[in-house]
This record gives C-alpha cells, sequence and structure tokens, in this order.
C-alpha cells in the first residue's frame, strides 16, 4: 500500500534536466566518472523511473554549431522518444555560460556582440523549447556577474538585463508561443557575484518589465540556502504574488558551493516545510506547476546510482508531502496554529481611514499581559519534528 503510494504519477509532475541526470560527474578538481548518456536514454530511464517530464538546455540536446539538418535530424529522433516513453518538455532554456564568448556575461556583457549572439541563441532555444512544447523558458544568468566591479556600473548590467528579457518577451508574442518566462536568481557561481542575486531581487526587477505579466520566478533550493535566506520564505513570496512559474528542487549545506544534491538530503525541516508550502497542505493554493529535481548523483555513483538518485528525489517529495498532509490533519497542531481573530480589532487592521486610526487609538491594549503570553512553539515544532521522524 505503502509502495504503490509513493509510485510517482504524471499528476505529481515530476521533471528532471537532461543535465542532471546526465551529469557525469566532473568538477573542478576532477574527470567525469560516468559515461555521459544519449538524451533518448535519459528519456527512456526518466520515463522508468516515474518521472513525468524532461527539461533541457538547447546544447543538452542539440550541440553548440550544429547545423540546421543535424539539429532537425535529432530533434525528430527526441521527439520520436517522448512519443514512445510518454514524457513531456515542460521547460527549455538556453545554456549562455558555457562557451568563452559568454566569460564576462551574456546580456549583460559590456561587448554588443556578445550581447547580439546570446539574443540570438535564446531566440533559437525559444523556437526549440516551442517547438517541444515547453510551457516555461528559464533564465538563468550564470555568467551574469562580475569578480572586477570595477568594470561595470551595476546599473548598467540590470538596464540591459531588462533590454534583453522585454526583448524576448515580445520575441515569444511575435511567434504567438503559448509560453511564460520564469527567472533564476542566485548569488555566486561561477561568477564572484552574480547580478539579481536572489529571488527577492528577481521580483522586483520583474516588477520593471514592460512584459511584467509573462514574467515570473524559477527558485533553486541551493541558491537561496547559499544566500543564508530561507528558500520557504523566497517561495512564499513569489506565491502570494502570482510569480512562482517553476521551481529547482535540490539539497544543500549552508555555506558551501552550489552542491545540487539529491532533494531532501539535507536539512528535511526545510525540505518539509518547502513541501507542505507546495502542496497547500496547511490552506491556501497548491502550486500547480511543474516539480523539477535541479540536482545530480554523487560522484561516487555508477549510472544505477543515478537512478537511485533520481526515484530518491521524486520518493522524498511524496513522502514528505504524505507526513505534510498528516501534519496539518492532526487536531492538535489545527489547534495550535489556528488563526486568532478579534472581531473589534480585525476590522480596524487594514485599508486606512481616518476613523479607523481614531478608533485603534482608542482601543485599550495591555501589552505587558498580551507579552506574557506562552506561544506553545516548542510543541509545535517538537510535534513536526515527531511526524518527521515517524513517531506519530
Ligand atoms: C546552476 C543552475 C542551473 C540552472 C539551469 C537551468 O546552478 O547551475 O541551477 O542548473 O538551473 O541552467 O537554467
Ligand atoms: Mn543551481
Ligand atoms: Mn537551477
Amino acid at each position: 500500500m505503502i509502495i504503490d503510494a509513493l509510485q510517482p504519477t504524471a499528476d505529481d509532475r515530476f521533471t528532471f534536466g537532461l543535465w542532471t541526470v546526465g551529469n557525469p560527474g566532473s568538477d573542478p578538481f576532477g574527470l567525469a566518472v560516468r559515461a555521459s548518456m544519449t538524451p533518448t536514454h535519459i528519456v527512456a530511464k526518466l520515463a522508468e523511473c516515474g518521472a513525468w517530464g524532461v527539461n533541457l538546455h538547447d546544447n543538452d540536446l542539440v550541440p553548440f554549431g550544429a547545423s540546421a539538418a543535424e539539429r532537425d535530424a535529432i530533434v525528430s529522433e527526441f521527439k520520436a522518444a517522448l512519443k514512445v516513453h510518454g514524457m513531456v518538455v515542460p521547460m527549455a532554456t538556453t545554456n549562455l555560460f558555457s562557451h568563452p564568448c559568454f566569460k564576462d556575461g551574456a546580456f549583460t556583457a559590456d561587448d554588443p556582440r556578445v550581447r547580439a549572439f546570446a539574443l540570438r541563441k535564446a531566440m533559437d532555444g525559444i523556437d526549440l523549447g516551442a517547438e517541444l512544447g515547453a510551457a516555461t523558458y528559464v533564465f538563468w544568468g550564470g555568467r551574469e556577474g562580475t569578480e572586477v566591479d570595477a568594470s561595470r556600473d551595476p546599473r548598467t548590467a540590470i538596464g540591459r538585463m531588462r533590454d534583453a528579457i522585454d526583448f524576448l518577451c515580445d520575441y515569444v508574442k511575435d511567434r504567438g508561443y503559448a509560453m511564460r518566462f520564469a527567472l533564476e536568481a542566485k548569488p555566486n557561481e561561477p561568477r564572484g557575484d552574480l547580478y539579481l542575486a536572489t529571488t527577492g531581487h528577481m521580483l522586483h526587477f520583474i516588477s520593471t518589465l514592460r512584459n511584467e505579466a509573462m514574467v515570473g520566478v524559477n527558485p533553486e533550493v541551493a541558491h537561496e540556502t547559499m544566500a543564508g535566506l530561507s528558500m520557504t520564505h523566497a517561495v512564499g513570496q513569489a506565491m502570494e504574488a502570482g510569480k512562482l512559474f517553476h521551481i529547482d528542487l535540490n539539497g544543500q549545506k549552508a555555506g558551501r558551493f552550489d552542491q545540487d544534491l539529491r532533494f531532501g538530503s539535507e536539512d528535511l525541516k526545510q525540505a518539509f516545510l518547502l513541501v507542505r508550502l507546495l502542496e497547500g497542505s496547511a490552506g491556501g493554493a497548491r502550486y500547480d506547476g511543474p516539480r523539477h529535481f535541479d540536482a545530480h548523483a554523487y560522484r561516487t555513483e555508477d549510472e544505477d546510482g543515478v537512478w537511485e538518485f533520481a526515484r530518491g528525489c521524486m520518493r522524498t517529495y511524496k513522502l514528505l508531502a504524505a507526513r505534510a498532509a498528516a501534519f496539518d490533519a492532526d487536531p492538535e497542531v489545527q489547534d495550535l496554529i489556528a488563526e486568532r481573530t478579534d472581531p473589534q480589532l480585525d476590522p480596524l487592521l487594514a485599508d486606512y481611514s481616518p476613523q479607523k486610526a481614531a478608533a485603534l487609538r482608542a482601543v485599550t491594549l495591555d501589552p505587558e499581559a498580551i507579552g506574557q503570553r506562552g506561544l506553545q512553539r516548542e510543541r509545535l515544532d517538537q510535534i513536526m519534528t515527531e511526524y518527521l521522524l515517524g513517531a506519530r
């Protein structure tokens, strides 16, 4: 019974990138430890593991510099594999970080030729994504930053980023694609500092776009954690603003390089709180977009370990969703987090008027008595811990 309930289904909307399970384990200190896998093999294996979809960068599928004929042949072979295995491509993105021409940025680069090439590459990537049916196009500014701040006014960089995103929004509209953009923030790595470092920075930036309505965010657990921030709060703010268009799930220890670990393998409590928020088990709208795992298997693993990793991400997500549902159905929890209401005060706390201000001043409030009330957060957090540990 439990086993069946944990088997992923299409309703779970679990996705992986070709670059995630396909990561061969090379790092700045060592070579690849696994053979590279073809995109069609990855599609077959992900389907077998129970994933719903697969995401890609342009060059995960079509090698940089491929001719139009080569591209078309690769794409049609890939589409055939998707069809055979019942997989979809919900998200696509552009690699604007690997080629040496992007060494000092793509959309924010100082050289107009780099910015022109980046826009052209992104337009081609958008065409590819549209052909594969992707409804979301992600922008992660891998090289959009600097080590030498004297070289570029950060205001100039932000302005160039705005020009590029608005240009590409208009391109999507011009082509009639049903596609939205999701901007992914990261504080650093591979650059010393990246512009638009957190989901909060992105949310404000989006509000300055001409095409604000079609642009949202793609927060990542690792990136918010690297910035020392709460992923749950970042996602909550994005959801509240109607801007959570995509999400990158993984595991990360604070204060480290971008580890891209299996979802839930670090900080289970934060993972629990994040899943609880996404699934809406505590109330509030449920996130209905893809649950994308932007992570890769440990470098110690062979290919079997990669699929163990993929199944682990999905299984942990489902376990946490079930634990969160049980936690929120617990009458003791419901009692502890029940919203306190006050018919006299509640109407005074929003929508200012001079009358309300006067009424607020007239109310008798006793801060000493209020300050003495214990809030039973110890009890609540312990109950949550017991759900996590399977004791309730
Ligand atoms: C990273 C990023 C990338 C992006 C990917 C999709 O730290 O390398 O998380 O994995 O998510 O390029 O845009
Ligand atoms: Mn990342
Ligand atoms: Mn990511």
